[in-house]
């Protein structure tokens, strides 16, 4: 990869700008997850605490599901369309604007000061102090950096914002990023009195029945490509209609399909509008799905990528059977 075109900042330059401003927008990606929500409020904590306006913004079209809808101070999150612009803009868990989602980008594109904390490979960064570490397990973990070089008391809601990002993209301190670096900061974490217990139930114990119908119909369509090695799936928009499940009902489907012995790669493709179909990637053999996603327009990390595709779900599937069926052996 190129030498990245941006300086990185350090956390105590951007704890000095937060002190500095006043008014923020706090704004993750599309199609939210843990670390996505959990460092939008992580940040939303941090910055109350310097005694600063926030405006914590997501893009949504549907409500928050349960599990997000856990995280501490959740419900004073704002849609990306209905927020206001505020003088500064901090941007976690993504860089670029398509991530952002038209509403969000809109908002940045307005305010005279920008920030972006971020663990995704990126090239480029238009923003005027930027951290992005690709080899941090969440932006979480960035996110409770600042926030103690900005020498805030790390409360309890703080800890429990950052450990459910930390918790959700290592797959519970499973997944290759899953490092010192985050079982340390997991510990100091734990040591601010959260509940482990009880955030691991919110996420991973709270499966709706239609969550669990989905998964049983995709594994029962299985298709095993690459000499059984890859593995490929997919969900209709008719099934949706029929099990009445939502889009985050289908969320577990891809590690119920990579869970398998043999497979090594796995993907799930999901027709939720007509003409539009979002595909997830996940490998445990150390092969790049984010280059594979790249190929259909997507992107993501090594081991957990996606993409989206405007065609029908047909010509989706032709797409991905061809380039599972091209995987060399890892
Ligand atoms: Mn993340």
């Amino acid at each position: 990869m190129a030498e990245p075109s941006f300086r990185q900042a350090s956390y105590e330059e951007i704890a000095q700008a937060l002190r500095s401003h006043d008014g923020f927008t706090v704004c993750g990606h599309v199609n939210p997850d843990g670390d996505c929500i959990g460092s939008v409020l992580g940040c939303a904590h941090l910055l109350r605490a310097l005694g600063k306006e926030v405006q914590p913004i997501a893009a949504l079209k549907d409500p928050l599901d349960p599990s997000l809808a856990s995280i501490p101070g959740a419900d004073a999150i704002v849609r990306a369309e209905d927020a206001r612009p505020t003088p500064v803009f901090i941007t976690v868990d993504a860089t670029a604007d398509e991530r952002l989602g038209e509403a969000a980008a809109a908002l940045r594109a307005q305010v005279s000061f920008q920030i972006v904390l971020d663990h995704h490979e990126v090239r480029s960064c238009a923003a005027d102090l930027c951290r992005i570490e690709p080899e941090a397990a969440s932006t979480t973990c960035l996110v409770w950096d600042l926030a103690r070089a900005a020498e805030v008391p790390l409360t309890e809601d703080l800890a429990a914002c950052c450990y459910t990002g930390l918790m959700t993209d290592t797959g519970r301190f499973q997944y290759q990023n899953a490092d010192a670096r985050a079982f340390r900061s997991a510990a100091e974490m734990v040591a601010c009195g959260i509940d482990v217990s009880l955030i691991s139930q919110e996420f991973f114990q709270n499966k709706t029945v239609a969550a669990l119908r989905a998964e049983a119909l995709a594994v029962e369509r299985m298709e095993f490509l690459n000499g059984g090695d890859a593995v490929l799936s997919w969900i209709s928009r008719e099934d949706l209609q029929r099990l009445d499940a939502r889009r985050d009902d289908c969320e577990g489907i891809i590690n119920a399909l990579r869970s398998i012995g043999r497979v090594h790669v796995a993907c799930v493709l999901k027709e939720y509008d007509e003409g539009l179909v979002r595909g997830s990637f996940r490998s445990k053999d150390g092969t790049d799905v984010a280059a594979l996603a790249a190929r259909f327009g997507g992107g993501g990390h090594k081991a957990a990528a996606g993409f989206t595709l405007e065609c029908s779900l047909d010509e989706a599937l032709c797409q991905a059977r061809e380039a599972l069926s091209s995987l060399k052996d890892a």
